[in-house]
């Protein structure tokens, strides 16, 4: 198998391998774009959200081109942003809620359909890992808060302080302000300094992971420390099976990233596997879960984003403006498509 090929997209562009099966599609304040020509699929490939999915596309892809199986592709994944310190939207160094208190979500989904996820897991850094427990030693779908801690410390998980001195820093700038506002996507962050230029490496959000492994298996993974400055409590997306992340080995998967209430209002990842199950491309399907969302939040926040990322097994590349994916596989080609824009 050749060496992997990573790709990152900047906020105009898509760079894909020259084969796979994925599409984005997403909405800017109000305005979302994509394109895509139709490509076949080739096994392995691996894509998530954001450009820091190049380092956890790297971390998939040792797992993929050795012959292994597409959930510890994702697994392995996720767990590299969420142990970066210097990303701030997964994961251990993540931005806190409004009192301080880093907590994160995660989802894994198998090609069984199995799957396993957390919200609001305060103190240990791999809730991916942590949701993975959820899925294979428990039979329930999802634990929170203080039960979830406590399984994964049963679990043998580490118990650490999330919070680092830099989001800390930031946590404390934010406060100063005395606002509550709640954002998702750095296109739309503001608060404090040291957040990173919008799009820069600093300054992204959800990790959402699909994999499709060369035996032919989907699985995903969605992890997060959710809006940076939320209430206590509150859980977006990511965490929620069908919303944030959904995987149908017979169809394809789908996983989300952007304002979490609009992907759960809209079952949003589950919508775009049964989309594509009814014969839309991901590119699409993508387009359709993002337009029903626009249709329906008539009053919506002009900062308010979403973008959905999907992979199926007849697919096709698309891209939209102001959202950006990562993409790896075998192929030996590659290309570049040009998003343009609809609203
Ligand atoms: C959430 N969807 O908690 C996540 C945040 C995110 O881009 O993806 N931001 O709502």
């Amino acid at each position: 198998m050749s060496n992997p090929q990573n790709f990152v997209l900047d906020r105009r562009r898509l760079i894909g391998a020259g084969a796979g099966a994925a599409a984005t599609a997403g909405l800017a304040a109000g305005a979302a774009a994509e394109t895509a020509q139709p490509v076949k699929l080739q096994l392995p490939c691996v894509v998530s959200t954001w450009d820091f999915g190049v380092a956890a596309n790297a971390a998939a892809w040792k797992v993929l081109s050795k012959g292994g199986a597409a959930l510890d592709a994702v697994e392995a994944g996720a767990r590299v942003p969420e142990a970066d310190l210097k990303n701030h939207s997964v994961g251990r160094a993540g931005y806190p809620d409004r009192d301080g208190h880093g907590s994160l979500d995660a989802s894994i989904m198998d090609q069984k359909g199995d799957c396993g996820a957390v919200a609001g897991l305060e103190h240990i850094a791999h809730p991916i890992s942590v949701a993975r427990r959820v899925m294979e030693r428990t039979p329930h779908v999802l634990l929170v808060g203080d039960g979830a801690l406590q399984f994964a410390l049963e679990q043998g998980f580490r118990r650490e302080e999330l919070l680092t001195p830099e989001s800390r820093k930031a946590w404390k700038a934010w406060l100063k302000e005395h606002r509550y506002h709640p954002v998702a996507n750095s296109e739309v962050r503001t608060y404090g300094k040291d957040l990173g230029t919008p799009g820069s490496k600093t300054n992204h959000d959800t990790l959402g992971m699909l994999a499709l492994d060369a035996h032919g298996d989907l699985s995903g993974a969605c992890t997060t420390s959710g809006m940076a400055w939320k209430l206590r409590g509150r859980v977006g997306d990511s965490p929620i099976i069908g919303a944030g992340l959904y995987v149908d080995n017979a169809v394809g998967a789908a996983t989300s990233t952007g304002v979490g209430e609009e992907v759960i209002r809209s079952c949003g990842s589950f919508l775009v596997v049964e989309l594509m199950r009814q014969g839309r491309s991901p590119r699409d399907a993508c387009r359709e879960a993002v337009q029903r969302i626009l249709k329906r939040n008539v009053a919506r926040d002009p900062d308010f984003q979403v973008g959905f990322l999907a992979i199926s097994r007849v697919g096709a590349w698309a891209v939209q403006k102001g959202f950006s994916y990562a993409c790896c596989d075998a192929a030996s080609q590659t290309r570049i498509v040009e998003s343009e824009s609809f609203s």
